[in-house]
């Protein structure tokens, strides 16, 4: 098994899941440094933000082991490391007054990759969205799109000189839904339909004219992407009317159901939201936002699709042909997360996506959460990992085979860190944290990733 020369194999994080110093050097406030402080419990659950009441103030300390962190990832043998950038850590206030100790961090941890052999692929919001913006409506207010471009700006004049992949958004549909409607995460609002709509619109907006002022300030051919989380379906079978069924399912807005893909990538890549979901919600859906100047600037052309896919549901053909959801497996393989495991998602979805959307397809999330533990001979011992990750890329393999052109694979993640509602129980990483000490330690699937970079996917 052999993936295409130019494969890009490599691995993700986010800046608060791993760096650590969230009060040091000049670094304002985030939303999330205030929902992981705040150790309240919740009044309507009575259960409090974080388990265990951890936090990402120290986290994997990052901040300060970057160079170790560099070296580890040259180690694995990496070619590209995607990693978010703490708007705050650039920009206290969320606008105006740059924090050059912020620049310097960014500046001196993309040197250390490049002189590393590692190709940066910058996010620009991974969730950490500034305390003081949120204290002025969030992405309610007005401005919000414009802020967040003038941030964009700042960023890509520092880095782009060097980054030549930038990425708008991490998964705008968690942010929003889980932080905003279902008020489990920061900034733990729960807004009507109507008031999400509104809050979906801004954040698709500040993607466009973030896009427009990557274009306009990049210092070099930038590739500019973002990394969605679509909903994932795949085929019961391979039979033909399967695979419709799942590609139907994929694409379909016709109940209440905010997390469908096409409220996100529609307006994004084809300029208009979804006519199924705008009937489906009437009312609740606010037509002014239905309008040709925004989408517009919402609909801006991109250079990939970046993806982060974990697991998915199966679809069936009925006997008329509808899509219907099934179980096909009574006690399913599970991660320590509970995630179902389901690599066929990884064929179909760069399949479906790229149907429908055309754009080269960059695996910018794929991973599971697993209980490892340093073992007494001192490793990490993770062959669930090393399976789950073969299974899911000799799926991925099909769809290159099968025309789509899938840019890489960027597992997440890089190494165990502050897994949001989670803390530090769900371990993702390529390399153990031990958050006692900071010792890490190379996981067997960070052994194991390494002979399959190098022999680019044959090993599979
Ligand atoms: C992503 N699900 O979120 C995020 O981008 C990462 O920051 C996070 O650490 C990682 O996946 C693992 O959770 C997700 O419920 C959150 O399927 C939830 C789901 C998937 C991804």
């Amino acid at each position: 098994m052999k993936f295409p020369n130019n494969f890009v194999w490599g691995a993700a994080s986010a800046a608060y899941q791993i760096e650590g110093a969230s009060f040091e050097d000049g670094k304002g406030l985030s939303i999330w440094d205030v929902h992981t402080n705040d150790t309240h419990p919740d009044p309507i659950t009575g259960i409090s933000n974080i388990k265990n009441n951890d936090n990402g103030n120290i986290a994997c300390d990052h901040y300060h082991r970057y160079r170790e962190d560099v070296a580890l990832m040259k180690k694995i043998g990496i070619k590209a490391y995607r990693f978010s950038l703490s708007w705050t850590r650039i920009i206290p206030d969320g606008q105006g007054a740059v924090n050059q100790k912020g620049i310097d961090f960014y500046n001196n941890l993309i040197d250390e990759l490049l002189a590393a052999g590692i190709e940066p692929y910058i996010t620009l919001f991974h969730w950490d969205f500034p305390q003081k913006l949120q204290e002025i409506g969030g992405w309610s207010h007005p401005d919000m799109p414009r802020i967040f471009a003038d941030y964009v700006q700042v960023a890509v004049e520092a880095f782009s000189d060097r980054v030549k992949y930038w990425m708008t958004l991490n998964e705008p549909q968690c942010h929003i839904i889980v932080g905003h409607v279902d008020g489990k995460c920061a900034p733990k609002l729960r807004v009507s339909p109507k008031e999400a709509f509104y809050l979906i619109h801004s954040i698709l907006k500040a993607h466009g004219l973030g896009v427009q002022r990557i274009r306009q300030y990049a210092k070099q051919n930038v590739q500019v992407g973002i990394a969605p989380n679509p909903s994932a379906f795949y085929p019961y079978s391979d039979n033909p009317d399967d695979q419709l069924a799942a590609q139907e399912k994929a694409f379909t807005a016709d109940s209440r159901n905010l997390w469908a893909t096409t409220w996100w990538l529609d307006p994004l890549l084809l300029g208009h939201y979804p006519e199924d979901g705008i009937e489906a919600y009437g009312s609740d859906f606010p037509q002014e936002i239905n309008n040709p100047e925004d989408l517009a600037i919402i609909n801006q052309s991109l250079d990939f699709l970046g993806c982060n896919f974990y697991t998915g549901a199966c679809v069936r053909a009925d006997n008329k042909g509808m899509p219907v959801i099934v179980d096909p497996k009574i006690g399913y393989d599970r991660t320590a997360f509970k995630w179902e495991v389901t690599p066929r998602i990884l064929q179909y979805m760069p399949i479906f996506l790229y149907n429908r959307y055309h754009l080269p397809i960059l695996i910018t999330e794929n991973g599971l959460s697993l209980s490892d533990w340093v073992s007494l001979d001192g490793k990490v011992h993770d062959p669930n990992r090393i399976d789950y990750m073969q299974r899911y890329l000799r799926e991925l393999k099909k769809a290159i085979d099968r025309g789509v052109p899938v840019l890489g694979y960027l597992t997440w993640s890089i190494m165990d860190n502050f897994e949001w509602n989670d803390g530090y129980g769900e371990r993702f990483g390529l390399i153990h944290v031990d958050y006692g000490t900071q010792k890490r330690t190379i996981k067997d699937s960070g052994y194991w990733y390494n002979k399959i970079i190098e022999s680019n996917g044959k090993s599979l």
